[in-house]
C-alpha cells in the first residue's frame, strides 16, 4: 500500500531554558546557566516545520508538556499551593525545580519508538513512549507524552499506543533517537534497526566509562516484541562505547537513515562491517538494496560530528524522489564538515541536496533537526485517522506564530525559573494551544 513518512516536530515550550541537566550531552553542559530565548527557540522550530511543509513533506506538530511540573514537585514532598511549592523548591532544591521546568519534550525523537503498520504483526502503527529513565527531567515526560499521542493517534483500529517500559536501569529507553527503519518503499515491510549503548545482562559487554549509556539492549528488544516485529526484520547493534564517552549520547548524533540509506560516521557501531552485512541481508530479503554512506574519521572526526551535529540531520525523500539532508547551521560553521557537505554532489551519493536551518536555541541544549522530530510512516487510511488539527499548513503556521508572540518570553535565565508568573503564563499558553491544535483537554490543569 502507498505510504509516506510524516515528521512530527515538538513545539518548543514556553519554559525553554539552559539548566545543564544532561550529563553526557556536551552542549547541555557547555551552556548551563546561560540565558535562553524561548520565543526565538519556538520560532526557529516552527520555521523548520513550515519550510519542510512548503517543500511538500508531511509535517505535523506535537504539543509541549505542562511545565513547570507541580506534579513532580509535589511527589517530592513540596506541599501547599502552587506558589508555595515553587517558592520552596527554588529555595531548597533549585535543581529539582529546573528538572520540573525543562522544555525537553521538544525533542520528540525521544518521545517514542514508532513502527509502521507494514512491519507489525497486527497491521497497526505501534508507539512505545520512551521511559527516558536516565534523566529525571526526561523521565517525567512519558505519561503526558502518551496522552498527547493518544489525542492525535486516537483510532485504535489503526494505532496502538503502549505504555512506557518500566523506568529502571535495565530498561533505559530513549525512543526513536536510537531507532531507524530501512525499507524499499515506505509502505512495504522494512527492517527496523535498534541501537543500544549497553546491555544489562550481557556479561562482559563493553560499556562507556565516562558518560552514561542511556539505551539498553533489553529495552530495545522489549520494544521490538511489543510492536510485533519479526526476527527477519530487526537488527540490533551496539554503539561504540568510546564514542558515547565523546558525547554521542544518542545514536542519532552519529547516524541517520532513510529508506535504503544509512548515513553515518565511520566510528558509530561495534563490528560496523557486520552491522552493514546484517542490514543488507535483511533488507535484501524485503526487496531493498541497502547502502551506507560512511563518513571517514580522517575527514570529519567524532568531535566534529558532536559539535556540528552533521548526523543529527534529517534525511528526507522529496515528493519527486530526490533525497535531501536537513542540517543545522553549525555544520556550515565547521570548515571540515562544510567541506564534506560541499563535496557530496561529486561523491555520487544518493543525497541530492542540503538544507540548512538556524536551530541555535535547541542546539545549545544538544537538540538538532533530527532530535526535534518524530517520524511516523502512514498509509492513506492512517493519515485520514490522524487528528487533523496538527498538520502544518499556512493557517496553522500563522496561528502558532501569533500564539508564540502572545505567550512567550524572549529571555529565561536560570533564576527566572523561581518566578511564579511563569506557571500561569505557561498554562495560559498551553490552554490556548489545545484550542488551536484541537486536542481537547490533555493537560492536568485543564481537567
Ligand atoms: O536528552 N537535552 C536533551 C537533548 C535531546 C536530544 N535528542 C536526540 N538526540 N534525539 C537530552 O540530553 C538538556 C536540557 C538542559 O540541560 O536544560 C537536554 O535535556
Amino acid at each position: 500500500m502507498h505510504a509516506f513518512e510524516a515528521n512530527f516536530d515538538g513545539l518548543v515550550g514556553p519554559t525553554h531554558n539552559y539548566a545543564g541537566l544532561s550529563f553526557g550531552n556536551v552542549a547541555s553542559r557547555n551552556n548551563e546557566k546561560s540565558a535562553a530565548n524561548p520565543k526565538a527557540a519556538a520560532k526557529q522550530g516552527l520555521r523548520k516545520m513550515k519550510q519542510l511543509a512548503d517543500l511538500g513533506f508531511h509535517q505535523g506538530v506535537l504539543p509541549p508538556l505542562e511545565r513547570p511540573s507541580l506534579k513532580l514537585l509535589r511527589s517530592l514532598g513540596f506541599t501547599g499551593d502552587a506558589a508555595t511549592v515553587i517558592e520552596r523548591a527554588a529555595r531548597e532544591a533549585p535543581e529539582l525545580l529546573a528538572a520540573a521546568s525543562s522544555a525537553s519534550a521538544m525533542w520528540t525523537a525521544n518521545a517514542a519508538t514508532v513502527s509502521p503498520s507494514a512491519d507489525t504483526n497486527d497491521g497497526r502503527v505501534h508507539f512505545t513512549p520512551a521511559n527516558l529513565s536516565t534523566k529525571l527531567h526526561r523521565a517525567i515526560e512519558h505519561e503526558e507524552t502518551r496522552r498527547s499521542l493518544s489525542a492525535i493517534f486516537t483510532d485504535e483500529k489503526h494505532f496502538k499506543i503502549h505504555h512506557a517500559l518500566p523506568g529502571t536501569p535495565a530498561l533505559g529507553d530513549e525512543g526513536a533517537a536510537n531507532h531507524t527503519r530501512f525499507c524499499n518503499e515506505y509502505g512495504e515491510k522494512g527492517v527496523e534497526f535498534f541501537v543500544y549503548g549497553r546491555s544489562e545482562y550481557g556479561q562482559g559487554s563493553a560499556e562507556p566509562k565516562r558518560y552514561p549509556a542511556r539505551q539498553t539492549l533489553e529495552a530495545s528488544r522489549a520494544v521490538a516484541r511489543l510492536h510485533g516485529l519479526s526476527d527477519d526484520a530487526t537488527v540490533f547493534a551496539q554503539q561504540l562505547p568510546d564514542v558515547i564517552d565523546a558525547g554521542v549520547f544518542h545514536n542519532d548524533v552519529i547516524a541517520v537513515g532513510n529508506r535504503n540509506t544509512l548515513f553515518c560516521h565511520q566510528r558509530a557501531f561495534m563490528n560496523q562491517a557486520s552491522v552493514y552485512d546484517q542490514l543488507s541481508a535483511k533488507l535484501d530479503a524485503h526487496g531493498g538494496a541497502f547502502t551506507a554512506i560512511e563518513v571517514p574519521e580522517a575527514e570529519v572526526s567524532v568531535a566534529d560530528a558532536v559539535s556540528s551535529y552533521l548526523f543529527n540531520s534529517q534525511l528526507l525523500t522529496r515528493p519527486d524522489g530526490r533525497q535531501v539532508l536537513v542540517v543545522p547551521q553549525e555544520c556550515r560553521e565547521n570548515a571540515r564538515v562544510a567541506k564534506y557537505l560541499d563535496s557530496l554532489h561529486i561523491r555520487s551519493t544518493s543525497i541530492d541536496d542540503v538544507l540548512v536551518f538556524d536551530l541555535r536555541e535547541s542546539m545549545k541544549n544538544g537538540g538538532g533537526p533530527a532530535c526535534l522530530r518524530l517520524r511516523v510512516v502512514l498509509n492513506e487510511a492512517e493519515r485520514v485517522a490522524v487528528n487533523p488539527g496538527v498538520w502544518m499548513d499556512d493557517v496553522l503556521f500563522a496561528q502558532l506564530d501569533a500564539w508564540i508572540d502572545t505567550h512567550y518570553r524572549d529571555r529565561i535565565a536560570p533564576g527566572d525559573l523561581a518566578d511564579l508568573k511563569l506557571l500561569d503564563e505557561s498554562r495560559a499558553a498551553l490552554d490556548a494551544l489545545t484550542g488551536i491544535l484541537k486536542l481537547g483537554a490533555i493537560y492536568d490543569f485543564q481537567r
